[in-house]
């Protein structure tokens, strides 16, 4: 689906609620909206014509790559705020509509717009980005293939000898060269006692004999986020270690097992949360079970306890269980998936392969 046919469902959303023009300061949403990347606020009346406001720096790309708006730059020396003010009073807006306004701008704007009603908009922009349209379903599917692919590259490094950031590199290199645009995030190679920390980054530690190795690892294809995570262990498990491991991969297959459309989220994250409790880790299972994926590496839906999200087909999101002991280490094993009326299509691929 192109940028236009998403505003026109914009629109539809806007009217139900009486706005009269929404205010788009979201970079995501801007590029969700108009194919481009570099606006710094866009302007979508009822009536009138779409204004994306660009500074000089992204002006030409502006005018070649975003679609379905009118691209005004922003001069040196000249005031957003002051334009955007500017063309909110021509079209005398009243009901406005906002994704994330910083505190100060809102107040600026509020000073100068002192009739006009400010209605927070961002769950209207979540409610379309957290479905997923079929152009935006085969960009993921490839940053989730570019994501396989370095996990694959993981499996070949992991090693005793080598260190985190020697594996993160490797991990990076590999997907760059096969077409990744970057990473979703930083790429996250906790080993030993490191790997208790959910966010353990990546270091200087080399890898040695008996270490769990979480590798948390997400390509990003023309914007598009992915995340996966495998843990390894070096050499031969201790049986803790196996028990750990053998815990997070049961529950994360029974909570992909049970995710379809028209689920609570939050059934699922309890699903995987009592297996794990029931095996006396429940404590040590420190996050929610899972995320959205998209423009954005963490967005709605979100897979928790306290989730109030229905799940929908077109969702796309990870299901990462986790046991984190400190001073002893933890395993994480996550995959992206997208949801569908009857099931789930894993999107990331790779081995549950744990011993190297
Ligand atoms: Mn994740």
């Amino acid at each position: 689906m192109n940028p236009e046919n998403r505003v026109k469902k914009l629109l539809g959303l806007m009217e139900s609620k009486s706005l009269d023009c929404l205010l788009i300061a979201n970079a995501k949403n801007m590029e969700y909206l108009t194919g481009f990347e570099g606006g710094s606020l866009l302007l979508i009346p009822r009536d009138g014509e779409n204004m994306l406001f660009v500074y000089g720096v992204n002006y030409e790309a502006a005018r070649v790559k975003a679609r379905g708006v009118l691209v005004k730059l922003v001069k040196h020396g000249e005031i957003l705020i002051d334009k955007t003010v500017e063309m909110l009073k021509a079209w005398k807006i009243h009901r406005l509509g906002f994704d994330s306004l910083t505190v100060s701008t809102y107040l600026k704007l509020k000073k100068r717009l002192g009739n006009v009603d400010f209605k927070d908009a961002s769950s209207i922009m979540w409610s379309l980005r957290k479905i997923k349209d079929s152009d935006e379903i085969s960009l993921m599917k490839k940053a989730a293939e570019l994501t396989s692919l370095g996990m694959q590259k993981a499996l070949e490094m992991v090693e005793a000898g080598i260190s985190e950031r020697e594996v993160a590199a490797e991990i990076e290199y590999a997907m760059r060269k096969k077409g990744s645009d970057g990473v979703s995030f930083d790429t996250i190679v906790s080993s030993g006692p490191n790997s208790a920390y959910p966010h353990g980054g990546c270091g200087d530690r080399v890898l040695r004999e008996g270490d769990f190795v979480v590798v948390d690892v997400g390509a990003k294809y023309r914007s598009y986020c992915s995340d996966m995570t495998r843990t390894f262990i070096i050499g031969k498990p201790s049986p803790k270690q196996l028990k750990i491991y053998e815990t997070v991969r049961k529950a994360q297959r029974l909570a992909a097992e049970n995710v379809r459309a028209g689920v609570e989220a939050r059934e699922i994250d309890h699903i995987a949360r009592d297996f794990i409790s029931r095996a006396g880790y429940g404590e040590y299972f420190v996050h929610g079970l899972g995320h959205g994926v998209g423009l954005d590496i963490h967005e709605p839906p979100t897979l928790s306890p306290y989730s109030k999200d229905v799940l929908s087909e077109g969702n796309v999101l990870t299901i990462e269980p986790g046991i984190y002991i400190p001073g002893f280490g933890g395993v994480r094993i996550e995959d992206t998936v997208l949801v569908l009326d009857s099931g789930v299509e894993k999107l990331t691929d790779a081995p549950y392969i744990y011993q190297v």
